[in-house]
């Protein structure tokens, strides 16, 4: 018979997830305290944009493999796919780990695999068997007994955008809370997973993922510090990154307006609250890249002085390109903040939504079209380098002053860049 899995959470992660398991010959049981997405999803439709997901979502439902639901049920395999925030002063806020917990206790059964997919701190895998157990004397993690439940980290490691390639071939790390429950999980992740399945523990799983995303940090705030070393010094950034790239050796990424989402601006947080002492180059990069928005606002206001009135076309809200996440977004901190000082004077253009967040809603913007914000501006804040925004043609900017955060129009550096 097919084996169950049931998975908590069907965001950015446990949705796909649950698509590409139940399209590789799994019973998915999908749960999420969302109703509008739970029905959604029932109807073969999706809540969030992910190329390809929801002809995948609509297949799997029709043929019964997948279904949503606001409570778990008994299963085979238990994913938690919850997000891990923190907490106002960076800490890790587990809550919803703690929730997704608890919910699945009065369904475990002796033989269960429990996999925590959810980028956590170091210890989270063992409190999990803590909180589990705590409640359920029946059940042990004891290898050879016969109440045993296995339980492992697996961190989820897809770019949004590419999800799906990327959720059957990245390689994947697992770590068990024992041997065999790193064993059992590795045979699941090898049935639909085509890169290597690598084998730890559950504490070096949870800080391999927080190694990655804390090393790609730390690699965008030098992006980012040079970027504003450039500034002061009258140098194009962009143009000396491609130079400085072409060293066999050298390859650095690209500035930005700052860095968003709801990994790499939250995940190294995690090392720097677990090890504060001996985390300094992982936090000062926190802060380099955290830096990077009012740096932008200020070059902002500084642009708006050539104007007797100033209309702003702020092109992009998305933490990245081509996606409509607008998740710890530093383009939407930005347009926040100029609202401050620019109240009425704000359109924006963000070609893959079609409503304002509602903290922006009450602020006054209007979301228009990318066409129509440049023609009515005077004063355009490239914040996301959506293809979109690559083909917008530069006579269209000619008479307009540019502050490119992106570096796509033209290689402006982030400067007062006039298109003349
Ligand atoms: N960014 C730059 N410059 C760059 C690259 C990115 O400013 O050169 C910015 C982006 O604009 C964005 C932020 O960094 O605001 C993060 O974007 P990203 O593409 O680097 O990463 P995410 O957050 O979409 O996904 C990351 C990935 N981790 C790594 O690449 C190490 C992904 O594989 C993880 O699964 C994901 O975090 C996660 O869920 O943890």
């Amino acid at each position: 018979m097919d084996k169950k899995v049931c998975i908590i959470g069907l965001g950015y992660i446990g949705l796909p997830t649950a698509a590409v398991l139940a399209n590789n010959g799994f019973l998915v049981h999908g749960v999420d305290v969302n109703e509008k997405a739970v029905n959604l999803i029932n109807n073969g439709q999706i809540h969030i944009y992910e190329p390809d997901l929801e002809n995948v979502v609509q297949k799997v439902v029709s043929e019964g493999r997948l279904r949503a639901d606001k409570k778990p049920e008994k299963a085979d395999i238990f994913i938690l796919a919850v997000p891990t925030p923190f907490k106002d002063d960076h800490k890790p806020d587990l809550a919803f780990v703690e929730s997704a917990t608890t919910s699945i206790i009065p369904y475990l059964e002796p033989g269960n695999l429990i996999i925590l997919e959810s980028t956590s701190p170091v210890g989270t895998t063992e409190k999990i068997v803590e909180w589990i157990l705590n409640e359920r004397t029946d059940l042990s993690v004891d290898e050879n007994k016969s109440n045993q439940i296995f339980v492992s980290h697996c961190p989820e490691r897809v770019l949004p955008g590419k999800i799906l390639k990327e959720l059957i071939e990245n390689d994947r790390i697992v770590g068990g809370i024992n041997k065999v429950s790193t064993e059992k999980t590795v045979e699941f992740y090898e049935t639909f997973v085509k890169g290597k399945v690598l084998q730890t523990n559950a504490r070096t799983a949870e800080l391999s993922k927080l190694t990655e995303n804390s090393y790609r940090d730390v690699n965008i705030a030098f992006a980012n510090e040079l970027s504003m070393i450039c500034d002061d010094l009258k140098i194009d950034v962009w143009e000396l990154i491609k130079l400085a790239n072409h060293h066999p050796r050298v390859n650095i990424l690209q500035p930005g307006p700052g860095v968003g989402g709801h990994c790499i601006a939250v995940d190294p947080w995690f090392i720097v609250d677990a090890a504060p002492e001996k985390s300094k180059l992982i936090h000062t990069a926190r802060k380099v890249n955290d830096s990077k928005p009012l740096f932008v606002i200020n070059k902002v206001k500084e642009a708006a002085n050539n104007f007797k009135s100033t209309t702003i076309a702020c092109l992009g809200l998305s933490f990245k390109a081509n996606i409509d996440d607008l998740r710890e977004s530093p383009a939407v901190e930005i347009v926040k903040e100029l609202t401050k000082e620019f109240n009425h004077n704000i359109l924006i253009a963000e070609p893959h939504i079609s409503e304002l967040p509602s903290s922006l809603n009450e602020l006054n913007v209007n979301l228009v079209s990318t066409e129509e914000a440049i023609k009515q501006a005077n004063l355009i804040v490239l914040l996301v380098d959506h293809d979109y925004f690559k083909l917008i043609d530069e006579f269209d900017l000619h008479d307009k002053i540019v502050v490119d955060t992106r570096g796509i129009t033209n290689n402006q550096s982030i400067k007062v860049a006039s298109f003349t």
